[in-house]
């Protein structure tokens, strides 16, 4: 390891114990940084490294709802405000029992340079709770969101913090949320993106982050000569993400033959269609039922608390969570001809897996690249909303593929090597970085 990224490390570590994932999205980004850094001083001497690895505020606070037998529940609820420097703090809210200090810093790490990739001025900031949706009744899920909003209401605005969804948080929880802002507040504000369309939601915006992954993924194809036509495409996950990254890259000529949930994963060697597409829709977002039923129902196999990489494709993106695909994941993927990574998940690659993609030259986009489509559009849902007016499906989608198209041009600039390879890692993190730290600059020690 570069000594001047291990020296900053053992800093980062020291004062952050114990938070492996935020120490590992940080390292990420300083390999990149530091030689960049040392190339432009004034970045040094101002400390903008050490400072946007500091959260500006955390918000910790407790969360007690009634369950249906009318039983205390206590969880622990998040609101973690990492950098306002070129807008508001901006990034989702997370509800799942693996939810700790550690994830939530990593992802709101990660959401500054994604906001700024986006071109939009939102700044960056990451959510939610250790309550776990599943099994819940839509009644438990309300109580739930009722009181968290109850206490995160004094700390966000739509000019001072926005949040929206991510892992266990959709439609149906934002609306809950939405509501019980609204009335505690009495201001019917863009405070939330995400939001039904009947009530300032965003037309795209449960597509943009699985379309946004399949754009950017076309525009590194394109940089080869390639394109979706024929290819396999395995996918992970079988949320929001996943779903969306199916119907776009399906559309494009892709055949996706993966989805999994934390049980498992499926394989359908005759790709999923639009019909099972909408069947997995009916399944997840309705039902909320397991990814085991679409194997029943379509008599394909379905692999018992395996991931997908194992199986051979042309195109990978990983839609589920962090850290899932590891090395040996990754030498599987490339050894069986895949060229195309592109993440729809946060962080999804280990640092060891993502060596293996550099190592082998294929196309590997990083999620803060390749997932901003998601924060985009809740970053045009936010213009709409100060508009008080909603723009149609075509003009949304048209921003969403050119703000990708933008993330492409931006990730080349920053990223293109003395041999013509593109390193999406060092495009997106300096990339990111620039607009930033020059707002940092100029804004003084704050
Ligand atoms: P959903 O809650 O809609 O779906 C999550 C999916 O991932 C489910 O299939 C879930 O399975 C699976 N999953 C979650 N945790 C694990 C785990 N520990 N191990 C295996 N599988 C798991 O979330 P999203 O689709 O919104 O989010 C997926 C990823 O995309 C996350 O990394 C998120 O941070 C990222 N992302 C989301 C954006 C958005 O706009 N929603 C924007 C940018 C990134 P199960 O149901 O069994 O838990
Ligand atoms: O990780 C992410 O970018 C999100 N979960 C979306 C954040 C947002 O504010 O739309």
């Amino acid at each position: 390891m570069d000594p001047r990224v291990e020296q900053f490390m053992a800093q980062l570590i020291a004062k952050n114990p114990n938070e492996n994932e935020f120490h590992q999205a940080v390292q990420e980004v300083a390999e990149s940084l530091i030689p960049f850094i040392e190339e432009n001083p004034k970045y040094k001497h101002a400390k903008v490294l050490e400072r946007i690895a500091e959260p500006e505020r955390v918000i910790l606070f407790r969360v007690p709802w009634l369950d249906d037998k009318g039983e205390i529940q206590i969880n622990k609820g998040y609101r973690l405000e990492m950098n306002s420097a070129i807008g508001p703090y901006k990034g989702g809210l997370r509800f799942h029992p693996t939810v700790n200090l550690s994830i939530l810093k990593f992802l709101a790490f990660e959401q500054v340079l994604k906001n700024s990739l986006t071109t939009l001025p939102m700044g960056g900031g990451k959510g939610g709770s250790d309550f776990d949706p599943k099994g819940k009744s839509d009644n438990e899920v309300m109580r739930f969101c009722q009181s968290f909003m109850t206490e995160l209401c004094k700390h966000i605005g739509a000019n001072t913090d926005v949040p929206a969804g991510d892992i266990g948080v959709g439609g149906r929880e934002i609306g809950y949320m939405f509501g019980q802002y609204k009335r505690i507040r009495n201001e019917f504000v863009g405070v939330l993106t995400g939001k039904g369309i009947q009530y300032g939601g965003s037309l795209i915006r449960p597509e943009a982050t699985g379309y946004g992954a399949v754009y950017f993924a076309e525009e590194m194809m394109k940089t080869r000569g390639e394109s979706f036509k024929g290819k396999t495409v395995a996918v992970s996950g079988s949320g929001n993400v996943a779903q969306y990254a199916i119907e776009k890259a399906t559309q494009l000529g892709g055949k996706c033959v993966t989805l999994s949930d934390s049980a498992g994963f499926i394989h359908d060697p005759n790709g999923i269609d639009a019909e099972k597409l909408a069947y997995i829709m009916e399944l997840k977002n309705v039902k909320r039922g397991r990814i085991k039923e679409y194997a029943d129902k379509y008599g394909c196999e379905y692999y018992e608390g395996k991931r997908p990489w194992g199986i051979k494709c042309d195109v990978a993106l990983p839609s589920a969570t962090q850290n899932e695909i590891n090395e040996e994941d990754a030498k599987t993927l490339v050894a069986n001809g895949c060229f195309v990574v592109s993440e729809g998940a946060n962080m999804p690659s280990t640092p060891e897996a993502v060596e293996v993609y550099i190592k082998n030259k294929i196309l590997y986009g990083p999620g803060k690249a390749a997932n901003a489509g998601g924060v985009a559009v809740s970053g045009l849902e936010m213009s709409q909303n100060s508009l008080r007016l909603s723009w149609t499906r075509e003009e949304v989608d048209q921003r969403l593929h050119q703000i990708m198209k933008d993330i492409h041009a931006t990730c080349e600039k920053y990223g293109k090597d003395s041999e013509g390879f593109i390193n999406y890692v060092n495009g997106a993190n300096i990339g990111g970085f620039v607009k930033v730290a020059e707002a940092m600059l100029a804004q003084g020690a704050v």
